[in-house]
Parts: structure tokens; sequence; C-alpha cells
């Protein structure tokens, strides 16, 4: 099947070396070696993107826009099939996609020091930043409510009432507490409701292995584009918070190593706020923190949802793993909020 792809972009199979590749949970990727160079073709998961034309849409334009602008930029395109098209279409398969791998570039899949850590921030601002003057209502919306934490919230309501009665029975514990921090739901619905917080292009998955680094560990750019939409900077910090600020992942399952280091949330603000280069109002910039809580909460919330919902979205690759992961983000927003006023007193004096 993937050869039969491939040779939509004229590559004939011989000679070419397929491997899975990365970490994703929601499309899957292939790293495409041939003698002279290499590629990265991924599935689009069409039950998670509906349109996956709009992915395309988005990644054009924005494509087109930094050529014009910035051209020194390195944005990665995706190669076009020998039909034209940026999408391959198999029936039965769904959207294929081959993009060129950046020679001498590095992912990193988890963050190893506070310079990464700066230098991805560094990168997602940066993207935002250069496009701060791209009339941002021009993108397509690749998934609707996508960081919308009232919503959210709402389908984690919608579990409880029509969830697995065992798994909700089990998770009662998750369920009370996270009931109990609803106020971060309303913090972001006050926030929505402000004008000094600004709908920028952003790029809404920030994890690290979304970077590409030199051989000396510098930012490159930013990849895996199919989440960039209108929405506002607390995605992007948030969600490199959430991913960067403990040594370990959501698939951790011994909590006790999780833990909020101080020295990568000032990188990562640090670095973010060096990206934008200003364009941050002063509102925005003093809820850095909220930020991370928000996504940190945000995920906490979809994992036990997708629990209790037996594991439609995430998938699972043992039993109760979704409630793990679950779990996992609590502790981790339980740590981040006993960080609150050392954190917030870090941006005031910046
Ligand atoms: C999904 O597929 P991946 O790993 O890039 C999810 C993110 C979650 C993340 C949690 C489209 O991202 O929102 O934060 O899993 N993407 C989508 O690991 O739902
Ligand atoms: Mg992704």
């Amino acid at each position: 099947m993937i050869y039969k792809i491939l040779e939509a972009y004229g590559m004939e199979r011989s000679g070419l070396e397929v491997t899975p590749f990365g970490s994703g949970l929601i499309n899957h990727t292939w790293k495409v070696d041939t003698t002279d160079d290499s590629y990265i073709l991924q599935r689009i998961n069409d039950n998670v993107f509906k349109t996956p034309g709009d992915i395309a849409h988005n990644t054009r334009l924005i494509g087109n826009y930094l050529l014009d602008t910035n051209p020194e930029y390195l944005f990665v395109r995706s190669l076009l099939t020998n039909a034209g098209t940026d999408l391959h279409f198999v029936e039965g398969e769904g959207y294929f996609r081959l993009v060129p791998f950046i020679k001498g570039s590095h992912t990193v899949d988890v963050v190893q020091t506070p310079l990464q850590a700066f230098e991805a921030a560094k990168q997602f601002g940066k993207f935002t930043y250069l496009l701060k003057d791209f009339p941002v209502e021009k993108l397509r919306v690749t998934i609707p409510d996508f960081h919308n934490l009232s919503l959210r919230y709402q389908q984690f309501l919608q579990a409880l009432e029509t969830g697995n009665p065992e798994r909700i029975a089990t998770s009662a514990r998750e369920i009370k507490w996270l009931t109990e921090q609803d106020f971060i739901v309303k913090r972001f619905d006050a926030m929505k409701q402000n004008p000094a917080f600004k709908m920028r292009v952003t790029h809404h998955d920030t994890k690290i292995s979304n970077v590409l680094f030199d051989a000396e560990d510098r930012g490159v750019c930013v990849i895996d584009l199919d989440t960039v939409m209108p929405g506002y900077f607390i995605s992007d910090v948030g969600d490199m918070m959430r991913t960067c600020l403990s040594p370990v992942s959501e698939e951790e399952q011994d909590f006790s190593k999780i833990q909020i280091r101080d020295s990568y949330y000032t990188a990562i603000v640090r670095g973010y706020l060096e990206g934008i280069n200003g364009e941050l109002t002063a509102e925005e910039q003093s809820s850095f923190f909220d930020a991370g809580c928000y996504l940190m909460y945000m995920q906490a919330l979809r994992f036990l949802a997708d629990h209790l919902n037996n594991d439609v979205y995430y998938g699972a690759r043992y039993p109760g793993h979704n409630y793990v992961r679950a779990c996992n983000q609590i502790t981790l927003l339980r740590r981040m909020l006993e960080k609150e006023e050392g954190f917030r007193k870090y941006i005031e004096k910046i």
C-alpha cells in the first residue's frame, strides 16, 4: 500500500526504505529513505481532521505568505504528486502527504536541556510573529473548538452522563478533583472575553518533537502544521509547558517522577518572548502561568473523558491507558498549581 502511494509521487519501489516514525497519537507517520534523500510520509487521520483539504489550504496560504515576506524562513511544504495535488487520496485508506526530510536536522522526543526548551519556545513565538500581519480569518479551522477549554469541560461533563458506568465509578476521585478545579474554566472564559487577548496564527501542538533542530541544537523551524489555526498564544505556550516542564512525559506511570522544573519555565517564557518580539499585549504577558494551567487541565479532561468513553479518541495500548495518562496530567497540574506564586512573580519581574 505504502509503495503504491509513493508511486503517485513518482518514486520507484526499488531502493526505498520505509520505517514507522515518531510518536504522534493521531496521524500515522513513516520515514522514507531513498539512496539520496529522505522524506516523511503521513496519513492524516480523517476521523479527527474531517476535512483534510483544509490543512492543505492553510499550509499553502501560509507557505506562500512566508515565501513573499520572509523567504529565508524554512517552511516545510508538502511535495506535489505527479497529478499536481498536495494531498494524495486512496480509497479506503484516506489522505496522505509527503514532505521532505530536512537534511542535517533532527527532532527531540524528550526535552533534555533548558536551552532546547528555550529554542523550541522561540521557534513557536517566531512563527506567530512572522504571521502577525497575515489575515488570520483566511485560515480554515481544521478542528473546531480544538483548544476551547469550556467545550472540553462540557465534553467531560457529558462523558460523566453517557460514559462507561464502571469506569466512571472507579474514576470517582479524579472526577471529583477535576470538577473542583473548574475555576480554571472560568478564568479561561474571562480571557476569551478580554479583547487584550488577540486572535493569532497559532500552532496548537507545540510539543518539543514538533520543532526541527540543527546540529548545534538551535531551533530551525516548526513542523506538523495540521492544527495551525486562529487561536490564542496560551495554546502554544501552555502546551509547551505541559510537555516540557516535567522530566517525564504524559506516558509516565510512576507519578513521583513528575515535577515542575523552574529552569524550564523561565526558558519557555524567555524563548517565547524573544521569538514573538514584542507582539504580546501586557495582559497576554501576565498570563504565562495560566497558559500552562489551561493546557494541563484540558489534557487531563480529554484523557479522562476518553477513558470514560472507552478510549474512542486516543486508543489504548494497555487497559486503563487513558486513565493513567489522565492521572499523570492531574499530578502535573497539582505540581504546577503549587508553583503559582513564584511563577507569577517571575513574570512580573521581567
Ligand atoms: C494528540 O497526535 P499528537 O500526539 O500530535 C492531540 C493533541 C494532544 C496530544 C497528547 C489532533 O497530538 O491535542 O495534546 O495528542 N492532537 C489532536 O499527546 O487531538
Ligand atoms: Mg500533531
